[in-house]
């Protein structure tokens, strides 16, 4: 039996840029141009310098997040994440898991694809938890829905700063926006 592709026309990507490593800005900035060819970048939110969550003794990351719509299948997108990742000075057999990276691209979501697989999860496991990713998902999209939990990134990010009040996952947005193409 086969299964229709549920993306046979393409969709619109969310992509997680972050850097902490280097030159964060030219990481961010050459990696936008990297994803203008793998289809049509629609919005570039600001860059956001941020605390680093999870692993806390390391530097302080920019974070970014682009909409990119594309006709890449989720597969051969991600493929193309690790490959820019890799050109742009990232070694993952010699780094600490979730530790300092020159660069890192996350596909947050795809279209409304659902899937797990051990090398793609959509949507993004821990997207609804990390201040950093959705501080720039509801700049650029503030009504992008999870499509498990219905909920849009200007909720999310709401659920987030709740809390208890206290907020570790520090994220200030600075002037640091891509130059015109
Ligand atoms: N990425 C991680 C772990 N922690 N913290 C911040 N602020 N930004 C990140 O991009 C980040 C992180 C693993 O990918
Ligand atoms: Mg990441
Ligand atoms: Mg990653």
């Amino acid at each position: 039996m086969t299964t229709a592709p549920q993306h046979g026309e393409g969709a619109t990507a969310y992509v997680a840029l972050g850097s902490n490593l280097g030159d964060r800005v030219e990481h961010l900035r050459s990696a936008i141009a990297a994803l203008r060819q793998l289809g049509t970048v629609e919005a570039t939110s600001s860059f956001y310098e941020t605390a680093p969550v999870g692993l806390v003794a390391q530097p302080d990351f920019l974070n970014a997040v682009v909409a990119l719509q594309t006709t890449l299948p989720p597969q051969e997108l991600m493929a193309a994440l690790l490959r820019i990742e890799q050109q742009h000075g990232r070694d993952r057999s010699a780094s600490v898991p979730k530790g300092p990276r020159t660069l890192d691209l996350d596909l947050l979501s795809y279209g409304d694809v659902v899937m797990e697989t051990p090398s793609l999860k959509l949507p993004h496991p821990s997207l609804a938890e990390r201040r950093f990713v959705l501080a720039p998902l509801e700049e650029i999209a503030p009504l992008w829905r999870h499509p498990v939990s219905g909920k849009t990134a200007a909720e999310l990010l709401a659920g987030l700063l709740r809390g208890d009040g206290c907020d570790a996952q520090n994220v200030r947005k600075i002037e640091a926006p891509e130059p015109a193409p």
